[in-house]
């Protein structure tokens, strides 16, 4: 067929097309008269014109797609924490410049309109966030490849402070509109729950099995395109949406149950109407585990439909689609890839077997016990007994297997089995995700070696050539070029702009960390940076802060393993020296915090709580004197987030050892000149390796002391009682002096701390305040912090998500580059 041609008008990028463009959607999109044009008018009109520049490339990219033998990476996500996109593609298009030109021309402020915008925020923290990370990469690197996910209605909560406590409101992101996304009527998918199944013969006289379901959705897609940076290729992002089967012409209506109907109407679309707001310990509600099934049951329907189009034949289904599952929720798509392939297309097990273990590969994110995903199989195999039966002679041949290799070893079948009997019935989605990929990594060198060595040491042992490392990453054009313009124009006018597409010649700066004046201009640039995070933080707190105070930031969801009560206690620890000694010589600090707790997270919420106490008591204290202030930011979201990571001085990367399975914020952070304190945990390692020990400040036990620690008896007691500045920093916390005298509001955390101390915070203090006093010290030498701070940068390239896609393109969906042109 003719290439479709999208020349000339909306398709037109010169400055005069964009700003006829944009006067066009004012009036005919949004149906305003420019003088009579709101805020949000201005906004979707300049969404408008954006999206039309990134149509013109889908439509380029799918047509030059079409027909051509090759792999789709098809990325299944239950988050995308994506963050507002009309800047960024702006970045990607390259046209910010000319944007603001227009803006200015027409007189408004552009800073509004981006402020207009409602960042999706349709996940949770880290995982979401990596997503949306290698969504960016995977299109900039012009690699053919779909998000699938679900469309939240209502997104993580928007959090505010009062009276020092979380409180959650509802996110709306989708109140005025979204400029950003296709509603697709026709692309649908049913996705059936509950009922029976039933055995029959088929016309060849096979044994096969139906699923009589009890109830049954429909899914819409609802498709965004994500452009690459400076490429033609848009990739697509699809959501997907529950809706009820054609409402109220059901059965139940046409006999007169127009409630019933009511009611089915209201289920379906419950499905997908909200985020579960937990990090890393998943709830165990039957909703989520609905959502996880509707979405992943959509996103294979979609896929072989696709296939189906180009008319590939089932068994090679493998060559055209490598399909990664982002941690264990869309796990199931194990189960129902084999249903559909067995049931519905009537392929034999064997070879349907075979093609669904060659399409997946499995991530993990985590080593949390408490996150590793298990159902009740009662609760399972009520909602899906046509899976559950898959899953049992899954299970039935890998066991088998495992009794081949290990005879005798039924402690091991018991450990590696699908089905944990240990206390109760539970479906293992980490064991059902192993077993049906072809691939397994954890996310960090130190993470995946310790998915070997301890949560899937069975299944390493088994099949050890399935598993690698794929050390996560970040994209510079988000967290550098977007969030840190002034970085940007400084690193631009040494070392060119390549950097953004090969972050590795971003070494090419080294040799400036010599050149006293670039220090000079580099200390410029994050001085102007603080400022504008002092400006912010004012506004949504009422504090007033320091710029040339250090800025001392720990940002990230809240919980206890990531230790946000280990920096309130070196805090306090400050403050005590000052109540002491009032003259005592610190390096005047302001700490900032930002993050959400799960809603149901009583420790973390406190924790929040204790923050803003002691911030109360420390900001206020005249004896104090402008050395230490203490803010929490509130509503920490991608879109806050660009002004945080340049103002830092200082990264706080604190979590137990052996607890975070990587970390993405300490590469934001580093990748913008911010040295960190960490722990030899996540990628904190790879990160100390990259610097150079010499620029990161290591503090506290290594995952193999923990572990040993743990194994012998960790008595918190021990280390309270060995250290006096301990013991006073613990004593002004149970007393009340942050609580008005209130000594039972912070017992929960004291107590957990001097009982259990889970975390190892007691363990870890000393040490930290030490390392903590030689920041102190690093940074009176503003020359040499300087120094560290450029090689930070010059040495993060390692850490770009575009690094992380080409290893996974390479080593696990043996997929290529497609360079898309446009005329
Ligand atoms: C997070 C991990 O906690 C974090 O260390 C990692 O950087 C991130 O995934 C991306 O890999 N895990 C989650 C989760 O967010 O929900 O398990």
């Amino acid at each position: 067929s003719e290439p479709v041609s999208c020349t000339g008008g909306r398709a037109d990028m010169s400055l005069d097309g964009l700003r006829r463009t944009f006067r066009e959607h004012v009036f005919y999109t949004q149906g305003r008269f420019p003088s009579v044009a709101t805020r949000n008018d201005l906004y979707m009109a300049f969404a408008y014109t954006v999206r039309d520049q990134l149509l013109h490339r889908w439509i380029k990219t799918v047509e030059q797609m079409a027909g051509k033998d090759l792999k789709i990476v098809s990325y299944l996500s239950a988050e995308f924490l994506l963050g507002p996109h009309l800047e960024n593609n702006l970045i990607n298009l390259g046209i910010y410049d000319d944007v603001l030109g227009i803006a200015k021309e027409e007189g408004f402020d552009i800073q509004v309109i981006f402020d207009q915008e409602e960042e999706p925020g349709l996940g949770n923290g880290g995982l979401g966030r990596l997503a949306a990370c290698y969504l960016d990469s995977l299109a900039s690197l012009e690699v053919p490849a779909i998000g699938y996910g679900i469309r939240y209605e209502f997104g993580i909560f928007d959090q505010e402070i009062r009276d020092g406590w979380q409180v959650e409101r509802t996110d709306q992101w989708l109140r005025l509109g979204n400029p950003w996304e296709l509603a697709r009527p026709e692309i649908t998918c049913r996705v059936s729950f509950g009922g029976r199944t039933e055995p029959y013969q088929d016309d060849r006289g096979r044994y096969r099995v139906r699923w009589i379901p009890h109830r049954t959705v429909k899914g819409v897609a609802y498709d965004t395109p994500i452009l690459g940076y400076r490429v033609n290729t848009c990739n697509l992002l699809r959501l997907w949406k529950a809706e009820a089967i054609e409402s109220f012409e059901f059965e139940a209506f046409n006999v007169g149950d127009y409630y019933g109907a009511v009611d089915e109407k209201i289920y379906s679309e419950n499905i997908t109407k909200v985020l579960y707001p937990n990090d890393e310990p998943v709830q165990g509600k039957q909703l989520r585990l609905e959502q996880q099934y509707f979405f992943v049951s959509c996103s294979l329907q979609d896929m072989l439909r696709i296939y189906k189009l180009g008319g590939g034949k089932l068994d090679r289904f493998s060559r055209h689609f490598a399909i990664q599952l982002n941690d264990t929720h869309p796990a199931l798509g194990v189960a129902e890839l084999m249903r559909l392939l067995v049931d519905e297309e009537g392929m034999d097990w064997e070879p349907a077997w075979d093609v669904t273990c060659k399409t997946f590969g499995y991530t993990n994110h985590t080593l949390l016990p408490e996150a590793l995903e298990k159902w009740p199989v009662e609760l399972f195999a009520g909602l899906f007994p046509r899976h559950m039966e898959i899953i049992y002679e899954i299970n039935r041949r890998f066991l088998d297997e495992v009794r081949r290799r290990w005879p005798g070893d039924e402690a091991r079948v018991a450990r590696m089995s699908l089905i944990d009997e240990s206390g109760g019935r539970f479906v293992r989605m980490a064991h059902l995700a192993c077993v049906g990929s072809h691939a397994i990594n954890g996310v960090a060198e130190l993470h995946s070696r310790l998915l070997k060595e301890d949560v899937l040491r069975d299944f390493h042992e088994m099949t050890p050539e399935k598993f690698s490392n794929k050390t996560n990453g970040v994209t510079p054009r988000r967290f550098l070029v977007l969030a840190n313009p002034g970085l940007t124009r400084l690193i631009e006018g040494k070392i060119g702009d390549t950097w953004i597409r090969r972050p590795e010649e971003l070494r090419k700066l080294e040799p400036c960390a010599d050149d006293p004046a670039f220090r000079e201009e580099w200390r410029r640039v994050k001085l102007e940076n603080k400022k504008n995070l002092a400006r912010v933080i004012r506004e949504r707190t009422g504090i007033e802060v320091d710029p040339a105070s250090m800025f001392d930031i720990q940002v990230k969801r809240l919980h206890e393993y990531k230790r946000q009560h280990l920096n309130v206690l070196h805090i306090i620890a400050l403050y005590d020296r000052i109540k002491r000694n009032p003259s005592y010589d610190l390096c005047p600090r302001t700490f900032i915090f930002g993050g959400k707790a799960a809603p149901g997270y009583f420790m973390a919420k406190l924790i929040i709580k204790l923050i803003n106490s002691v911030g109360d008591t420390v900001n206020r204290d005249p004896d104090v004197n402008g050395r230490l202030k203490v803010v929490f930011f509130p509503d920490l979201n991608v879109k806050n987030a660009k002004f945080i990571y340049p103002a830092a001085d200082l990264s706080e990367q604190i979590s137990t050892a052996g607890k975070e399975a990587s970390g993405t914020g300490n590469m934001k952070f580093s990748m913008n000149g911010a040295l960190t304190i960490g722990t030899l945990d996540g990628a904190n390692v790879e990160i100390r390796e990259e610097v150079g020990a010499e620029n990161f400040f290591l503090f506290g036990l290594t995952a193999e002391e923990v572990y040993s620690l743990k194994r012998d008896g960790y008595r918190p007691m021990e280390y309270f009682q060995a250290n006096p500045e301990l013991q006073r920093v613990v004593e002004r916390i149970a007393s009340g002096y942050f609580s008005n005298g209130d000594r039972e509001l912070f017992k929960p955390l004291v107590d957990a701390l001097m009982f259990h101390d889970t975390f190892m915070l007691f363990a870890d203090f000393g040490s930290y305040a030490d390392v903590q006093g030689r920041v102190d010290e690093a940074y009176r030498d503003r020359e040499h912090w300087t120094r560290m701070s450029i090689l930070n940068s010059a040495r993060m390239g390692k850490f770009s998500s575009d690094r992380a896609i080409r290893e996974y393109c390479e080593d696990i969906w043996k997929v290529k580059p497609v360079p898309i042109l446009l005329e």
